[in-house]
């Protein structure tokens, strides 16, 4: 996939009202520091273009990020902060969910996990809410430089088992410091892209999706 041009467009805060872009959108949800934001610069060719850093709840909107004039990828909130108040974890949740079950464009939702680590009971949370909305999440096993070549696979059956993922779940390591991954994450975004329209397979076939 070759990144023409981006653009942060659409920032959304719990009040928001949210937008409905007429174009493909791919959306990335994992814990607060889990590398979302890093892993959206590494695969647009930014450094910095969305906002990072080492302490978590960094971001705290759900950012729109125009791709090609073609599509959009969409940097969700991290949830599990633990600093965050009650009430801001509460908005937090009723934000991605709003997304998650009215978006009209949203074609393809990105889980991403720590690759060193058991997901959490909230990661858990997460993903059988992605999977009850209907969506089938592509994994992306992140910070793949923290651990040794020989660990991987054994890291990625400890996600596989603890989630107890479908065999078809494609999970992809990846690491936003070497990049490893990155092929592989844009062919995933480049066919979520290019599917039919969830929603539209929703009229037509058998009613799931
Ligand atoms: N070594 C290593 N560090 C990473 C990688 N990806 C992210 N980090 C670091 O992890 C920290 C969090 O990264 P972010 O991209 O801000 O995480 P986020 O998921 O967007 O966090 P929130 O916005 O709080 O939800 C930063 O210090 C990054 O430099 C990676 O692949 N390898
Ligand atoms: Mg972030």
């Amino acid at each position: 996939m070759k990144i023409k041009s981006v653009s942060l467009d659409i920032v959304c805060g719990p009040t928001s009202v949210l937008p409905d872009t007429g174009k493909p959108e791919v959306a990335f949800a994992g814990k607060s520091n889990v590398g979302k934001s890093s892993m959206i610069n590494a695969v647009i060719n930014r450094k910095a273009l969305a906002r990072t850093s080492s302490q978590p709840g960094k971001t705290q909107t759900i950012n729109f990020y125009h791709v090609n004039n073609e599509f959009y990828l969409v940097d969700l909130p991290g949830y599990g902060y633990a600093a965050a108040s009650q009430k801001a974890r509460e908005a937090w949740g009723k934000m991605i969910e709003r997304y998650l079950q009215t978006s009209p464009n949203l074609r393809s939702v990105f889980l991403l996990l720590d690759i060193r680590h058991a997901p959490s009971q909230n990661d858990k949370m997460m993903y059988d809410w992605i999977v009850d909305n209907g969506y089938q999440p592509i994994i992306i096993a992140t910070k793949l430089d923290k651990i040794k070549r020989s660990q991987v696979q054994k890291q990625v059956k400890i996600l596989r088992d603890t989630l107890s993922m479908p065999k078809e779940t494609k999970i992809i390591p990846f690491s936003s410091q070497t990049k490893q991954g990155k092929e592989e994450i844009h062919a995933a975004i480049a066919d979520a892209v290019r599917s039919i329209d969830e929603n539209e397979t929703v009229s037509t076939s058998t009613g799931s999706h």
